[in-house]
């Protein structure tokens, strides 16, 4: 299963270091371009092997990342929960993957949950929003990266929906054409 992160400069790469290293405290890796990382995790009697394309918030490299978004079975959109702009940067990249396909199924992350006192956009602001998408599956939920509250759960539901929609492949998929050779 393939996913896509993106968002600006919100958390990205802190929740990734969480889904792989859970006990682990985060530490700040800025992202270049594009990062990739493989999990592999049991979840409901299946072992999936889940690749996170974790890409730069920066906007130089927005445009090379619609192939990314294009190849990947789900889009994860990440914003800061603290700051309104990271959420409309979070709405425009929704409206490009629309743009893109509709069939793509969506996760909108609202991160650093662990702000609560900072937390400058509402939820019921953003339910809103994900009620009137055009994306046939879209869903939201919220985590701290930092603290790791809803980290695991944020990523069990992601995993869920690529089994419920067979977006998670099995070995077979994998096995090289028999009559390929290697030159
Ligand atoms: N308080 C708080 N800070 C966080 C949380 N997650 C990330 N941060 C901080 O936010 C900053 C950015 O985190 P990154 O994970 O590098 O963000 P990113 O989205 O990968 O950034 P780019 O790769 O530049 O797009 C860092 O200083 C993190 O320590 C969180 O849940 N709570
Ligand atoms: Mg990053």
């Amino acid at each position: 299963m393939r996913l896509c992160l993106v968002g600006d400069k919100c958390g990205k790469t802190s929740i990734v270091q969480r889904w792989i290293s859970p006990r682990k405290p985060i530490k700040n890796e800025n992202t270049i371009g594009i990062d990739m990382k493989t999990l592999m995790m049991k979840l409901d009697l299946k072992v999936v092997r889940v690749q996170l394309w974790d890409c730069s918030g920066e906007k130089y490299y927005q445009n090379l990342l619609d192939t990314y978004i294009d190849n990947s079975d789900m889009v994860v959109v990440v914003f800061d929960l603290t700051r309104t702009e990271s959420f409309e940067r979070a709405k425009r990249w929704i409206e490009r993957i629309q743009g893109m396909h509709t069939k793509i199924t969506a996760c909108i992350i609202g991160n650093k949950l662990d702000l609560e006192s900072k937390r400058a956009v509402r939820e019921k602001t953003i339910k809103r929003f994900v009620r009137q998408l055009n994306i046939k599956n879209v869903f939201y939920n919220e985590c701290s990266a930092y603290t790791g509250e809803n980290c695991r759960e944020t990523l069990h539901m992601i995993v869920r929906e690529g089994i419920r929609t067979d977006k998670v492949y099995t070995v077979e998929d994998f096995k090289p054409e028999t009559s390929c050779r290697i030159v």
